[in-house]
């Protein structure tokens, strides 16, 4: 099965790959479109930014700017996540036509979070996650025997025993390792190596390494300087054909257009 690509729609000023760029509702609208035509699965709409660092929004402010962008997608048809850890968002994003909660921190962030989706029939992605942005590479520390992949897996099954006792099915829970939260670069190549031990937990997967940093370091030139972040989109494809190699549900992408390109050929070749 071919992963399902979410295309990101940050309403942000200053997301990490591509802040600023569509901060406005219709500038996040007319995005939003073109990655549906560009061959998106699902629009994934956020209005905080987890960029290393970051500072929150007030909750009036990423209302603001998410609900009529997913009211507007929507209503066209999108299948629309939201990305929020706050429960009042979730909450208002449900209304306005959300099908799925992207929730970074798990249901760590804002617990209630996890009543609002257990009471609607949303899916909820529920990622691995420290702390906030603001120093979360602070606790990128996994010095336990089974190293990151062994203390995420456990963290994770964690947030889902309250995702459960919550009321949230099993069924609708999909997990996600969180790539470059509260970990360095080694610990997500790790991550991305001990995958099959998340598939052997039995929950869908999506995984989000689009133009993040581990790959800006990896892709370092001569002098040492990182790759900048609007050009790492080749290594971002690879990663798009790999992780569909090992059956994720699906990949979180900004460049949707070009994901779908390497999908369609992984696809034609797996035929034969
Ligand atoms: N990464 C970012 C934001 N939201 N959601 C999920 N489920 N998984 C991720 O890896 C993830 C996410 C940060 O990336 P961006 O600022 O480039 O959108």
């Amino acid at each position: 099965m071919t992963p399902l690509l979410m295309g990101v729609v940050n309403v942000t000023p200053d997301s990490f790959s591509d802040g600023g760029r569509w901060d406005t509702p219709d500038a996040a609208i007319a995005h939003g479109r073109d990655l549906m035509t560009d061959g998106a699965d699902i629009l994934d709409i956020g209005g905080e930014s987890t960029r290393p660092g970051a500072t929150r929004p007030l909750v009036e402010e990423e209302l603001g700017r998410v609900v009529p962008v997913i009211r507007a997608l929507a209503a066209e048809g999108a299948r629309v996540s939201v990305d929020t850890m706050r429960s009042e968002v979730a909450e208002q994003a449900l209304v306005a036509g959300a099908a799925i909660v992207n929730d970074v921190s798990g249901g760590l962030a804002d617990p209630r979070i996890l009543d609002v989706v257990a009471a609607s029939d949303a899916t909820y992605v529920c990622m691995h996650w420290r702390g906030h942005s603001d120093h979360m590479q602070q606790l990128a520390s996994y010095d336990v025997p089974g190293g990151v992949v062994a203390a995420v897996r456990d963290e994770l099954c964690d947030r889902v025993d309250d995702a459960r006792a919550a009321g949230i099915p099993d069924e609708r829970i999909v997990l996600d390792p969180g790539l470059g939260f509260a970990k360095k670069a080694e610990h997500n190549w790790a991550l991305l190596a001990g995958l099959s031990v998340f598939q052997s937990l039995g929950f869908r997967l999506l995984v989000g390494p689009s133009r993040k940093s581990f790959l800006g370091s990896l892709l370092v030139d001569r002098d040492g300087s990182p790759r900048p972040v609007d050009d790492r989109e080749a290594a971002t494809l690879a990663l798009t054909v790999l992780l569909a190699q090992q059956r994720v549900w699906g990949i979180r992408v900004h460049d949707v257009r070009a994901s779908r390109d390497a999908l369609r050929t992984l696809e034609r070749w797996e035929q034969g």
